[in-house]
């Protein structure tokens, strides 16, 4: 945020003023890297009444626009709902604001901001009179703008969104008209009437395609590209377009002038060899289809080999990998390398929650240099890099233009790298976390060995969901349940969750998930930093070793490892849990069932629903042994809040995670629980779990264990860690790639 010693910035001048001082400090004192530093300049609210106050929106446009051409690299936030705040309870006028401030600031180069992402109205499709009034108050145009908006705001009080489901003026409008309604806002109710009626109008079924619903559709991706429509809607639309399709296409069989519609281009869609994460490549996959690319989704856990052969089977135009666990980067450079090897040139497209523009720009992008690789940071950019890099037009200066801007990026990876203090392993381990052992009694669990469940209620795992994690995979961010009131996103979350709770309802009440899991308990001691596990309190011979990493980061807090929360062997007989639970069960078939029916938007709603009941599970099961099975916190009485924000004792790390980034520790983990036979869950070469909705981990008791992550390790501790794992150097490597110090 703009803030100094004289307080908050709110004219343009001071705004750009700290934010340069603050990034000079940071980039010449600090060397913390440009990229990573986003500015706040305050957003204020405008039209207050105050005169000072008129310019504010203005301030912030100009601010942003000179910090994005003065300070490089640097990026601009800004919490939107601000600017509104004088019409805090008159809905629409406050998204008229919100519509025209991001229009503006968008172009002044602002590069995201907290803001409905469901909600904000379509710019140009704002009254013509009220957007007049609102840009005079945002831009400032007049002085006696607010007045004028004030005076005409009650005309729009009423609240539009129900006047646009009860607002049925639109189906007056000739066919092509209500089509391209439909598509905007998602409403399928009459959607086979009106393909229908435009069909009989047209000379062909084709026509229909072609004309109105790629009118429509074209609405849609414009409006998506332009930050004025976001994901949920966007999802919606391709719902609509499906079913007019769906409708379409028998009637197109039989004309059998086969003729087929013209696609913007053609895209291979998988998610890479050992990995089983879909949701963000079919959200991808549905706003690419809604732009008229024809999409091949290869599915999960692909070969590269086969990604290849039907990027040359089908003549495609681009190749777009997903991935959401760090062993998955490994493979996306396995993929470019082969697409080099094997003479392509075509566009390679890489997306998901583990990847990165750095590590697209230092690892993937030198495999392939016989054609662009592109790092896609989310859907809302996905539209805008594949129409640049596909049409002839741009292509070449799209490509270039990444290219330079990759080598940008690996010249500053290696700059940062030589800079940063680190401590050796030896040092490291003198600074480890220490606990005071003595007289200390760690708990025993109320049982040692295996406890499985069969089919855990769905029900109680239900009750237990932290909701926010599900309106953020539909980019609508903000804590549950105050989303759902929240006067900027609640609208949005209130449809999404209308959509989602029914949903959940009918899995639960049809069982169309089965909830499986096991929890395990051993002896279990610390040795340096492996955790040594034995079979029964004898401790004589270890039936297992977990090996735990420490932090290196030169620093005067404690270097730890989660070794450090385990008593060393001879100090006090302590203990260790783990757990693997998963939701997933069925979820593929349900999901596939509305797929089928050409409706995304609830298959994707229904895949999100299983990750949040895998979640659910893992929290409600911690709980339960916390107070049941390990027992050492019987009194514990927490509201689902106070867990979600973890206030209680003892930690639950999942290997893949900081505090323990090396995913093959799920190997002893699964040996241990006998996960596989108990509970149906498969780990791929990757040690990504099918099904996709599980989770697993290790349980700590004591008081002062704590979440933190290991950062970036050094040659010394690759080496001990090879050493206590019975690997080579490079076997490490190729586990730890991303929390590697060095090459
Ligand atoms: C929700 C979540 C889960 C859920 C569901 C995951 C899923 N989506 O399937 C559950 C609870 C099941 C889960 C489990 C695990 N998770 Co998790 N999870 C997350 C979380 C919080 C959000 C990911 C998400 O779903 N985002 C929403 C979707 C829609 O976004 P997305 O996948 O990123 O896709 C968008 C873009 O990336 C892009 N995109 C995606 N693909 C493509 C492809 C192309 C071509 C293009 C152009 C764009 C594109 O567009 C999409 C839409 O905008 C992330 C942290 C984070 N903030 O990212 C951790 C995270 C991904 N999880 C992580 C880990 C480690 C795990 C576990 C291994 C933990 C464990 N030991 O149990 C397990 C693995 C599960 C398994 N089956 O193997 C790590 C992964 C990093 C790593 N170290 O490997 C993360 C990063 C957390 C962390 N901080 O370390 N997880």
């Amino acid at each position: 945020m703009a803030f100094d010693e004289q307080g908050q910035a709110d004219t343009a001048r001071r705004k750009v003023e700290i934010c340069t001082r603050a990034y000079k400090l940071l980039t010449e004192q600090v060397n913390f890297p440009p990229e990573d530093i986003i500015f706040d300049p305050n957003i204020f609210a405008i039209a207050t009444g105050i005169e000072e106050h008129n310019n504010y929106a203005i301030d912030f446009i100009e601010a942003t626009k000179a910090i994005k051409q003065q300070l490089p690299y640097a990026r601009v936030s800004g919490g939107v709902s601000n600017v509104s705040f004088s019409f805090r309870g008159n809905e629409p006028v406050r998204r008229a604001i919100h519509g025209v401030f991001l229009y503006h600031a968008i172009a002044a180069g602002m590069d995201m901001g907290i803001v409905n992402a469901g909600d904000l109205p379509v710019y140009d499709d704002i009254p013509r009179e009220l957007r007049d009034a609102v840009e005079d108050v945002v831009l400032n145009r007049r002085a006696d703008g607010t007045e004028r908006l004030v005076d005409l705001a009650p005309k729009y009080k009423g609240d539009k969104a129900e006047a646009r489901v009860v607002d049925l003026k639109w189906r007056d409008q000739p066919v092509a008209e209500r089509l391209a309604h439909g598509l905007v806002y998602g409403i399928t109710d009459w959607i086979v009437e009106d393909t229908e009626a435009a069909r009989l109008e047209a000379v062909r079924p084709l026509h229909v395609i072609e004309g109105p619903l790629m009118d429509g559709m074209n609405r849609v991706g414009d409006l998506f590209g332009a930050g004025k429509m976001f994901l949920p809607q966007v999802v919606k639309s391709a719902r609509v377009m499906k079913q007019a399709v769906a409708h379409l296409l028998p009637f197109m069989e039989a004309e059998k002038a086969g003729q087929v519609r013209e696609a913007n281009g053609k895209i291979i869609m998988a998610t890479v060899k050992g990995d089983v994460h879909d949701i963000g490549k079919n959200i991808v996959g549905v706003v690419l289809q809604c732009n008229n690319y024809d999409v091949i989704d290869l599915g999960v856990m692909v070969p590269a080999d086969r990604i290849i052969d039907a990027a040359v089977e089908h003549k495609a135009d681009a190749i777009g990998l997903s991935g959401l666990i760090t062993p998955s980067l490994d493979e996306m450079v396995f993929v470019a390398s082969e697409m080099q090897r094997r003479g392509l040139n075509i566009p390679l497209l890489i997306g998901g929650a583990t990847t990165s523009k750095t590590h697209t720009a230092v690892k993937i992008e030198p495999a392939y240099q016989a054609g662009s690789t592109t790092y896609v940071l989310d859907a809302s950019r996905a539209v805008g890099v594949v129409s640049h890099l596909l049409s002839p037009d741009t292509r070449d200066a799209a490509a270039a233009a990444t290219r330079a801007d990759y080598i940008k990026i690996r010249e500053q990876f290696a700059r940062g790298r030589e800079t940063r203090p680190r401590a050796s392993l030896a040092d490291a381990r003198k600074n480890s976390f220490a606990i005071d052992w003595t007289g200390y009694q760690p708990p025993k669990p109320s049982f040692l060995g295996l406890k499985t469940f069969d089919d855990y209620d769905l029900a109680e795992l239900a009750a237990n969901i932290d909701w926010s994690p599900f309106f953020q995979s539909w980019d609508l961010v903000g804590r549950y349940p105050q989303i759902l009131e929240d006067d900027v996103v609640g609208e949005a979350a209130r449809a999404l969750w209308a959509d989602a709770k029914p949903l959940l309802d009918q899995i639960v009440a049809e069982k169309r998930f089965t909830a499986k899991g096991v929890v395990g308990f051993w002896p279990a001691n610390a040795q340096g930093d492996d955790i040594v596990v034995y079979a029964d309190e004898a401790r004589a011979a270890p039936i297992a070793t977990f090996h735990t990493l420490r932090q290196q980061m030169d620093k005067s807090s404690a270097n730890s490892a989660l070794s450090d929360f385990i008593a060393p062997a001879g100090v006090a007989p302590d203990y260790i849990g783990g757990f693997a639970v998963t939701a997933g069960h069925g979820e593929t078939a349900f999901a596939a069932s509305f797929r089928e029916k050409g409706d995304d938007y609830s298959a994707i709603i229904v895949a999100a629903l299983a990750d949040r009941l895998a979640e659910a599970f893992a929290e409600r099961l911690h709980e339960r042994v916390r107070k049941e099975f390990w027992g050492y916190a019987p009194v514990e009485a927490l509201t689902l809040e106070d867990i979600l924000a973890e206030k209680y004792e003892g930690i639950r790390p999942a290997p893949g995670y900081p505090a323990q980034p090396d995913h093959t520790e799920k190997a002893t983990l699964f040996r241990l629980l006998e996960a596989t036979e108990r509970t149906g869950i498969t780990l791929t070469e990757s040690f990504a779990m099918f099904p996709a909705a599980a989770v697993s981990g290790l349980y700590f008791s004591h008081p002062k264990a704590h979440y933190f992550g290991v950062g970036k390790i050094d040659r010394d501790q690759v080496a001990d860690y090879a050493a206590r794992k019975g690997w080579d150097v490079t076997e490490v490597e190729r586990w730890l790639a991303p929390i590697l110090a060095y090459g």
